[in-house]
Order: structure tokens, then sequence, then C-alpha cells
């Protein structure tokens, strides 16, 4: 009982762990997947952002599912920056590669400031998800300026 409860274990962990560590076949793939993963991501933020620029009501709900959505999404892309990953259809700049540390401390931002994002549509506060919509765009931007071309 105890051995199976451990492997069950393990099997969850590796399986909630997967996405996060994913491994692609091929360079082209690894660039599709972050690609499309921060679409995704931009297409859940945008609709947070339309909430907090008063281009859209805000509805509470609808604020806190797409931030979560994003909080969720922003772990994702950087597995697909890995080596070899520098060339092909991608602004990626080749600073991501010769500047890794830097390119990790900016997804860890954005993974920080959309996680505040998630948290502060969950409490329902129109202000707190404006100032924290804020801080999570301000961290696209520095990394967009510093890492993507344009
Ligand atoms: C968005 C989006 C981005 C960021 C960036 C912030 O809504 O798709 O890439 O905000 O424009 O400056």
């Amino acid at each position: 009982m105890k051995v199976f409860a451990l492997v069950a274990a393990a099997a969850t962990l590796i399986a909630v762990a997967a996405p996060a560590s994913a491994q692609f076949a091929k360079p082209e793939d690894a660039i599709k997947y972050r690609q499309s993963s921060l679409f995704v991501m931009g297409q859940h933020f945008g609709r947070v952002g339309a909430m907090a620029s008063g281009r859209a009501p805000f509805d509470a709900k609808v604020a806190a599912d797409n931030a979560e959505i994003v909080a969720s999404m922003a772990k994702l892309p950087w597995a697909g920056f890995g080596p070899g990953t520098d060339k092909g259809t991608t602004k990626a700049k080749a600073e991501i590669w010769t500047e890794q540390a830097k390119f990790k401390d900016s997804s860890d931002k954005l993974i920080v400031e959309s996680g505040k994002l998630a948290a502060a549509a969950k409490t329902g506060n129109l202000d707190a998800v404006k100032t924290a919509f804020a801080a999570t765009a301000a961290t696209c931007k520095a990394c967009h300026d510093a890492f993507r071309a344009q």
C-alpha cells in the first residue's frame, strides 16, 4: 500500500511537472510552443486589460478566470527557448542565449507579477486589478524591449 501510494504520488508529480519541462522533437516545435503559449497568454491578458482600461465593463469573474489563465501560461514559454532554438521564424534576439540570467530574471518577474494579478482579480477589486495589470504589462514590455526584435 505504501509503495503504491509512493508510485501514485510520483506519477502525479511527473504529470504536473511535464508541461513546464516540455521536451521537443525539433527546434521548430520549441519555437511553435513558445509562440503559441505567448499568444494564448496574450489573448487572456488582453481580456483583463480591456477591463483594466475601461474598454470593457468590469466583470470580476471574467477577470479572475482570465488572470488565472495568464498566471498559468506565464510558466510555459520559457522551456521553448532551449539551445539551438535561436534560428528560424522567430523574433527572439541572440541576447536570450548570451544573457541567460537576465532573461530568466525577466521571465521570473512575469511569473511573480501575473501571480499577483491573479490574486488581485480574485478579490474582485477593480483598482487592485488595474495596479497589478500595469505591473504585469511592464514586465512584458521590459522583456520585449530587451529580448524581442521589432
Ligand atoms: C499585452 C500584450 C503584450 C503586453 C505588452 C505590454 O496585452 O499582448 O505583449 O501587453 O504590450 O507592454
